[in-house]
């Protein structure tokens, strides 16, 4: 069974972080649509979902997946590196307490969900102003008993998290953005290439066969088909003006 935690968009997610400010403003309604619509997707794929209630004093607590990296039925609940997010990690340790064994992340440690990417028993990790040394430490020592190899990776500058750049797609696969991190060091892994004027789309969940990917990327779309998934587009703008994506809606273990 493949389950997937996400949570509800709060109205204080109009003052989301955004590195950028947004050419408009979030649009709290529509971006509940497009929840909606994402949570179906992830259904769609053969996920159990369980919607987290709204927290008002968590402007970006729908980006569930920063604040915990599961590994078989391990869980490490994260401390965010934005300190305004420290406050998400309690209600999904409570939820994912039910299923798995969770570990918390302790003091100095900082590291986001969205810096971790799972490849068969390697855990590809970014160095991003978010995750420091310390909570790529304390993430290979509660993985490491279970056998998973840590390998971090430098992010190009301006990258928020690595899976803004590439995602897993299963079985040794990865979607990889053009012009973005080095193939060198996927050695071994079978990369299915976003061309560099749609890398926002390199970030995609993947369920078995089934990809849920922004809507509006034909290119990103068509490379998925070819090497035989099946792509769900799903709209996902007001995410976007708070620098999220697809991933980083939900835990999918
Ligand atoms: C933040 O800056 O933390 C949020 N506004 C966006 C987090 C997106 N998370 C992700 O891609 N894993």
């Amino acid at each position: 069974m493949v389950r997937a935690l996400t949570r509800h968009v709060p109205s204080s997610f109009a003052n989301a972080l955004s590195a950028v400010p947004p050419d408009s403003p979030i649009d709290v309604a529509l971006a509940r649509q497009q929840h909606l619509m994402y949570c179906m997707a992830l259904a769609e794929c053969g996920a159990t979902v369980t919607t987290l209630p709204v927290d008002e004093r968590c402007p970006d607590s729908v980006f569930v997946e920063d604040t915990a990296v599961v590994v078989d039925k391990q869980a490490l609940i994260t401390r965010p590196g934005a300190p305004t997010r420290q406050l998400e990690t309690a209600a999904v340790a409570v939820v994912l307490d039910a299923w798995l064994n969770c570990i918390p992340m302790t003091e100095p440690a900082t590291l986001d969900g969205g810096d971790c990417m799972l490849v068969g028993r390697t855990m590809y990790v970014g160095r991003s102003a978010r995750t420091n040394a310390a909570g790529i430490a304390q993430l290979a020592r509660a993985f490491a008993p279970r056998g998973i190899d840590v390998v971090p990776i430098d992010l190009p500058a301006g990258v928020l998290h690595l899976k803004c750049v590439c995602s897993p797609l299963g079985g040794g696969r990865i979607l990889l953005a053009d012009d973005s991190i080095d193939r060198a060091v996927f050695r071994g892994l079978e990369l299915v290439a976003v061309p560099a004027q749609e890398s926002y789309a390199a970030n995609a969940v993947a369920i078995d066969k089934r990809v849920i990917i922004a809507a509006g990327f034909p290119r990103t779309h068509e490379a998925l088909a070819k090497a035989g998934f099946k792509p769900y587009p799903v709209p996902c703008s007001e995410v976007r003006k708070a620098d999220g994506s697809l991933t980083c809606q939900s835990i999918v273990f």
